[in-house]
């Protein structure tokens, strides 16, 4: 089968390594495109959940076909998310055509789009918004917040920020926390004169123009490969969701007879992974 071209491919909120992840869907989206740039931003790989040692092969899968990208040269972007936030260390890294960042902004057709997670919005959200204001003034400054306030919120016994577990509350909520969210980063990116603020985090997808006092943006969202099945793909000046469905049936069907895959422990996940990276290395 003939793969789609596609400019800029987005996908975030995969969760591999987690039971939610629907990594065979997201494969066969994978194998269907040919992206110049893949953006994976954020929540990729769920390095919280690691030691629950869930590492089934088609999860594996999912890291070999990108790593397969690279060896093809195809511009990659490891925007780093709150589920695989130790990453955030590595940031600079970059190894062939695998660069690990905060933060992408890239020029499209003459319009400026801005790309990261949206994790350090958590912090405003829960607390007050004078911080948004912050975060017009440098990103990498609400990066430390967020870990500052983690960091003690664990030492307290509170355990990490989760917009899941605030979402789960009520719809009433859900539908806020949403808003709210959207219309932070929208604020954000207006201020800096982005044309495109595309974030992930929310698991909720959409392409929408907010307006503010000062301007106007395209606020994006890629969802997740854990209810909504969705990526973000941009071509010829246009941006459009991609939505994993047609083939949902047939996937399910096959699922159904699917054996139970073996589990790894902690370290033969690792040592595979580091064997898997190592292998575009040029
Ligand atoms: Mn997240």
């Amino acid at each position: 089968m003939k793969k789609r071209e596609v400019e800029v491919v987005v996908i975030s909120d995969i969760h591999l390594g987690t039971y939610g992840c629907h990594a065979g869907e997201l494969l066969s989206y994978l194998k269907s495109v040919k992206p110049k740039i893949l953006i994976l931003n954020g929540d990729i790989i769920d390095i919280w959940q690691f030691n629950k040692s869930y590492w089934p092969e088609s999860h594996m899968q999912v890291i070999k076909h990108i790593t397969g990208l690279l060896a093809k040269r195809v511009k990659v972007y490891y925007v780093t998310g709150n589920h695989d936030e130790m990453l955030r260390k590595f940031v600079g890294f970059k190894m062939g055509s695998l660069q690990i960042v905060n933060k992408v902004v890239l020029n499209l057709d003459g319009k400026k789009a801005w790309f990261f997670h949206g994790d350090v919005f958590d912090v405003i959200m829960q607390n007050s918004k004078w911080l948004a204001k912050l975060g017009a003034k440098g990103y990498d400054t609400l990066i430390l917040i967020n870990r500052l306030f983690n960091h003690i919120s664990e030492k307290m016994g509170k355990g990490k920020l989760s917009f899941s577990k605030k979402i789960k509350n009520s719809v009433k909520s859900a539908v806020k926390f949403i808003n709210d969210f959207e219309q932070i980063a929208a604020d954000i990116a207006i201020s800096n004169a982005y044309d495109y603020v595309v974030c992930g985090h929310i698991h909720q997808p959409g392409i929408k123009k907010i307006k503010n006092k000062e301007g106007e943006v395209t606020y994006l969202n890629s969802g997740d490969w854990i209810e909504n099945l969705t990526a973000l793909e941009y071509n010829n000046g246009a941006w459009k969701i991609y939505q994993f469905d047609e083939d949902l049936q047939r996937v399910k069907n096959v699922k159904t007879n699917r054996k139970k895959e073996p589990e790894m422990n902690n370290r033969v996940i690792f040592e595979n992974l580091v064997r898997e990276f190592n292998f575009v290395r040029h």
